[in-house]
């Protein structure tokens, strides 16, 4: 079978812009499945809407070569299939014009520092921050952070950014606007932080000049797997390798405050907003802390995917209850919207049987998540006065994810964090109820709630009866 590449596209329609008039003019670090069909898909319409082809992308992969590996040899083009209602037709883009290694040789400093560059965006997931989040400072004492502040060529975002921004300063070159596009709180002026952190440890001057907006990005987008690349090839007739799948919804609101030109990604549906943080918390606290309860508690019901956690009424039912009843009377939507609508909404894009989104996939990195998507949630019920029970459910089903970890089968998997080391050595050798009050009585991953022992002892007894009992055992613990 033919490979899916500039000249061979099956019975797929060529890519516009033409992959061939297209020019560098942005950097992205973390190619994974997302960018490819979040920024890279938007900045494909912004230049066919805008006529300006220099908005090409020169992507970076973080941890591993595999996607750069792949898409290289197709000329950077690849699929884009949505599932479900509303589903547009699968349509090829051509938008990231290098796919480079950025774990190997690759030199993303000097790209970053190329004056035709003035754009960078990221996708590099919670823990590519390097920061501890419970703190939401850099992880200076971090083995990586320490070697890139050594003196190696650099491997850490806050190092890449800190290293190429002071360059750039010093070459004369135009500053760089830098977009997070991650799942954290007010992201980009955390991510400017971090960035400072590690200039002044290292001694690099960061000029003003750069802006750091903070972004919402919104898309579902499962891993893709071999049945899925097989499956397209027998469809289109062309063999691509890296191709992704998505849910048809897509939404980005960037803060209008950029150091200078960017792609017309308005024209193609972005949002500029002045502050992004009313749709950040909105969508971290609702959104992403549902897919948390449905990935933690849907494994021990052995619901394998998303939209069959979803459909199990007592999961959406505690799901609902905790957007109407812990979030909302927390969280400020923005103008136009209510947490419950947008709750509803969200749980309906959940359903969709089309996707093949799976809990154990949300459950991975859970130390990074839980702090933004539900600690954070049941703080500020503390604040005024309520316990948010449904909050603490979810973290109780994380803490029996760290302590047991199993997969939908109920066999036990590896525990997928990068803290796993530390979440181990804290639970190892105490039976389940003991090993769950150790987690959460520890500042290092709950922070100040490990000090609240109400908090510690409900959780403690959600965690349990759900290890005894299964999720009918919680649903009677929680009095459902
Ligand atoms: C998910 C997100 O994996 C996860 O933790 O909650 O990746 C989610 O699918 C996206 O944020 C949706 O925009």
């Amino acid at each position: 079978m033919t490979r899916l590449g500039l000249d061979h596209h099956g019975d797929l329609p060529a890519p516009i812009p033409d992959p061939r008039a297209v020019t560098v003019g942005q950097v992205h670090l973390g190619l994974g499945a997302f960018h490819r069909a979040h920024q890279a898909v938007y900045t494909a319409d912004a230049m066919v809407r805008s006529g300006e082809n220099h908005w090409g992308i020169a992507a970076f992969t973080q941890r591993s070569g595999r996607a750069a590996r792949r898409l290289a040899p197709q000329g950077g083009v690849y699929t884009v299939v949505e599932k479900g209602p509303d589903a547009q037709p699968a349509r090829l883009i051509g938008s990231v014009r290098e796919a480079l290694d950025g774990s190997g040789d690759a030199d993303v400093i000097a790209r970053l520092c190329d004056p035709a560059v003035r754009v960078v965006t990221l996708t590099v997931t919670e823990k590519g921050y390097r920061h501890d989040p419970v703190t939401r400072q850099l992880a200076l004492d971090s083995p990586d952070i320490a070697a890139d502040l050594a003196g190696r060529a650099p491997h850490t975002v806050p190092a890449i950014l800190a290293t190429a921004l002071a360059r750039r300063s010093a070459l004369g070159n135009a500053p760089l606007t830098v977009i997070s596009c991650d799942n954290l709180p007010e992201n980009g002026r955390l991510l400017h932080r971090l960035v400072a952190q590690y200039a002044d440890a290292a001694g690099l001057t960061l000029d003003d000049a750069h802006r750091f907006p903070s972004t919402v990005v919104d898309r579902i987008v499962p891993a893709t797997t071999d049945a899925d690349i097989a499956a397209l090839e027998r469809a289109h007739g062309a063999h691509d390798a890296a191709p992704v799948l998505c849910e048809p919804f897509r939404q980005w609101v960037i803060e209008n405050d950029f150091a200078g030109p960017v792609p017309a990604w308005s024209a193609a549906g972005a949002s500029y907003v002045d502050d992004a943080t009313p749709w950040e918390l909105m969508k971290l606290r609702v959104l992403n802390a549902s897919h948390s309860i449905l990935a933690y508690v849907g494994l021990r019901s052995g619901h394998r995917r998303i939209s069959d956690a979803v459909a199990d009424p007592t999961l959406e039912q505690i799901c609902r209850r905790f957007i109407d009843e812990d979030v909302a009377p927390v969280v400020d939507a923005p103008t136009g919207v209510t947490v419950s609508e947008y709750g509803d909404q969200v749980l309906r894009r959940f359903a969709n049987r089309a996707l093949p989104h799976t809990t154990l996939q949300v459950a991975a990195d859970g130390s990074q998540k839980i702090g933004p998507r539900l600690l954070d949630t049941v703080r500020d019920g503390a604040t005024g006065g309520r316990r948010a029970h449904w909050a603490v459910l979810g973290i109780a089903a994380w803490a029996l994810h760290v302590v047991d970890p199993i997969d939908a089968d109920g066999t036990p998997t590896v525990l997928d964090d990068p803290r796993a080391g530390d979440l181990v050595a804290c639970v190892a050798g105490l039976a389940t109820p003991q090993a769950v009050r150790r987690l959460l009585s520890d500042t290092r991953f709950v922070g100040d709630l490990a000090d609240d022992t109400d908090f510690v002892d409900t959780a403690v007894a959600y965690a349990t009866a759900l290890h005894r009992g299964g999720i009918a055992a919680l649903a009677s613990e929680v009095s459902l």
